[in-house]
């Protein structure tokens, strides 16, 4: 027995001294558990509010989400520049105008970042603005409503990348190309002439404080290269920019080799105040261009888009004072201003350290023309005369970097895979922490604002390898949060994001929550086939057209008998949400339709177009589980065939003639 007893033990042994040989042996694994309690701290009740909204761009699917922290909890998909069968967005006849463009009607974009409005360099929770970085636009989303309300497409634009950045108090939304191109009349050149003929542009987009209405004020044209990213000054800088640009090679084939050769590209630091100043003068040219201007009215519940015509070009090569040149080593990527609007810091792809440069030394730079030279006849400011100084191995490849409000930088190292806490006045590295894997962008609650909330550090990872359940070759996207309360950064919470998240922005809830919208009201919704109550529906036929205007209420449709269709008709059905209650959506499906849902809100009216392509009994439904007979909110649409004497008829629960 006794023996038994020891032999068991010694054995227990033996696996467990082979269990920690193993481990030893095993290639470091990544810290897989938030360690001690740290994981407590994302730990969010249930029932009980998160303290931040956290809105992350979509990348690739074109769309922002919403997010709580310290949670991570997904709240919202909020469509913007793709179309979203869940809600209709982009397929509803009110929000198609929305995805107009130039080119027409355009179903995705790829959005890389926010910005949210600020009042003062704060946050003030009234709008937050993304990119369209592919066909170049920018959109405006109500935090009232948390839906599109604006898109600007964005003319002489290569590529809208270096977008969208505001000015302190939301004066200017700011939008650079990523890409030049040749822009004016002789567009039809040969690619090697880039340098030539391609030109970078800057886009000055001016905010109206009532409503948040963006309209082109004017544009920079600037030297051919690659622009990537920007922030504006603020405090003491304010009324100033300061974009990251590369290849200054100016090379036009395998980017990768040939704008990498220069040990050092730019910082281009622009007066934007004095670019206002030339313009009030009449100074700018105005050009014909063409762009599209799509604004939805929650008045009428739809949208409407306007192509714009003429764009005020201000060239910046012959105005000595608008724009300078800071040489940043190498390739720079994250170009950020810290809160007190005094340190810009660049953040060189390829560069083993960074360098943070100081509006003072600049301004001083300036007013001695302490230049090295000139670039396409713009003063290129001696590195050293604007330096306040480097930070030393930071770690490889910063990106970007965000505040708090403690004189503490966070930069995220793509190629390290970790974020560097450092000292923005001393320059000194106090702590770093790894990230799973590939960091991107990251986000500290106000960090680009010049009122940071510290707290945690959002990390927005490019690859997410072992962290999570495999789903076949593509696998989630993620994001981490860290608690930096302490000294030490330490990871509290992966969570799965949807889309590529690039950059976001978090903000206090109490600035955004108190003010959101629960119900459109009835009595003011001015659709033009709106019906506001059931007595107003009906259906009317206008040629080959017929417009149903149906309610929606728990639980029927009316009418949900229609008859009287025929082949080659075209059926409108504008269904109005009778609720005047938080969160009873109804939404309206049509068998055999070659289109998407729509969802509509309480108080709203949302029109879906359908084509019947048979002959024979349709039925619809509502898609939104909203009642307990929700089942039973269904109806028919009777098509007949083409030239058919079927009288047009509708009703809910009794038959009426329509002559
Ligand atoms: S960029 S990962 Cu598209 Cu914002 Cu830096
Ligand atoms: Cu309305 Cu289900």
């Amino acid at each position: 027995m006794k023996n038994k007893l020891i032999n068991r033990i010694l054995a227990t042994l033996v696996i467990l001294s082979g269990i920690v040989l193993w481990q030893s042996c095993k290639p470091k694994a990544p810290t897989s558990v938030a360690m001690g309690d740290a994981a407590t701290r994302s730990f969010v009740p249930p029932g009980k509010y998160d303290e931040f909204y956290n809105i992350v761009s979509g990348g690739f699917n074109g769309q922002m989400a919403v997010y709580g922290i310290p949670s991570g909890r997904l709240f919202k998909i909020l469509p913007v520049f793709s179309v979203f069968p869940e809600s209709g967005y982009g397929y509803s006849e009110e929000t198609k105008p929305m995805l107009n463009t130039s080119h027409g009607f355009i179903p995705w974009d790829d959005l890389h970042h926010i910005a949210l409005s600020t009042t003062k360099g704060e946050h003030d929770g009234r709008w937050a603005f993304g990119n369209a970085n592919n066909t170049p636009r920018v959109a405006r989303i109500n935090m009232k409503t948390f839906r599109t309300e604006e898109i600007l497409e964005i003319p002489n634009s290569g590529g809208n990348h270096s977008s969208p950045f505001i000015t302190e108090n939301t004066e200017y939304l700011v939008a650079g190309t990523r890409f030049s191109i040749p822009m004016g009349n002789n567009k039809d050149v040969p690619i090697s002439s880039y340098k030539e003929n391609f030109k970078g542009s800057i886009s000055f987009v001016k905010i109206d404080p009532k409503d948040g209405h963006m309209n082109i004020a004017f544009q920079l044209r600037t030297p051919g290269f690659n622009y990537d990213l920007s922030r504006a000054g603020k405090g003491p800088s304010h009324g100033w920019f300061f974009f990251s640009c590369y290849n200054t090679e100016q090379a036009y084939t395998l980017l990768e080799v040939n704008a990498s050769q220069k040990d050092k590209d730019f910082i281009m630091a622009v007066n934007w105040k004095k670019a206002e100043e030339y313009i009030a003068q009449g100074k700018g040219r105005v050009e014909k261009a063409k762009y599209a201007h799509n604004i939805y009215n929650e008045e009428v519940h739809s949208a409407t888009s306007t192509m714009q015509q003429e764009v005020t070009v201000l060239d910046v090569t012959e105005f000595p004072d608008i724009v300078y040149f800071i040489p940043c080593p190498k390739s720079p990527h994250g170009c950020d201003v810290d809160p007190t609007g005094e340190y810009i810091v660049g953040s060189g792809k390829l560069a083993a350290m960074m360098p943070v440069f100081s509006f003072t030394k600049i301004q001083k730079a300036i007013a001695d023309k302490d230049y090295e030279g000139d670039f396409n006849g713009i003063p290129v400011i001696k590195y050293e005369s604007a330096l306040h100084g480097e930070v030393k191995k930071p770690g490889l490849g910063p990106l970007h970097t965000e505040f708090d409000e403690k004189g503490n930088a966070y930069t995220s190292m793509f190629v390290s895979s970790e974020i560097v806490k450092w000292n923005v006045k001393t320059l000194e590295v106090l702590d770093r922490v790894p990230t799973y894997y590939s960091i991107g962008h990251l986000s500290v609650p106000g960090g680009p604002t010049s009122k940071p909330h510290g707290k945690y550090v959002i990390a927005y990872n490019k690859i997410t390898k072992d962290r999570f359940l495999p789903t076949g070759p593509e696998l989630t996207q993620s994001a981490q949060i860290y608690d930096i309360s302490g000294d030490k950064m330490q990871l509290i919470l992966d969570f799965p994001t949807t889309g590529e998240p690039h950059y976001a922005e978090a903000i206090p809830a109490s600035l955004v929550a108190p003010n959101s919208v629960k119900i459109f009201k009835l009595e003011d919704n001015k659709h033009p086939y709106a019906a506001i109550g059931e007595g107003q529906a009906k259906v009317v036929r206008d040629g080959n057209k017929v417009h149903v205007s149906m309610t929606a209420i728990r639980s029927h449709l009316t009418p949900d008998n229609i008859e009287g269709v025929r082949m080659g008709d075209e059926v409108y059905f504008h269904i109005t949400n009778l609720e005047q209650d938080w969160d009873v959506p109804h939404g309206f499906a049509i068998k055999g339709n070659a289109n998407a849902e729509i969802l509509v809100m309480p108080g709203e009216t949302q029109t879906l177009k359908f084509i019947p392509d048979e002959v024979g009994i349709v039925p619809f439904y509502c898609t939104d589980f909203c009642s307990a007979l929700h089942q039973e909110m269904s109806g028919y649409l009777r098509v007949s065939p083409a030239g058919s004497k079927t009288p047009l008829k509708f009703s809910t629960g009794k038959i009426e003639e329509v002559n």
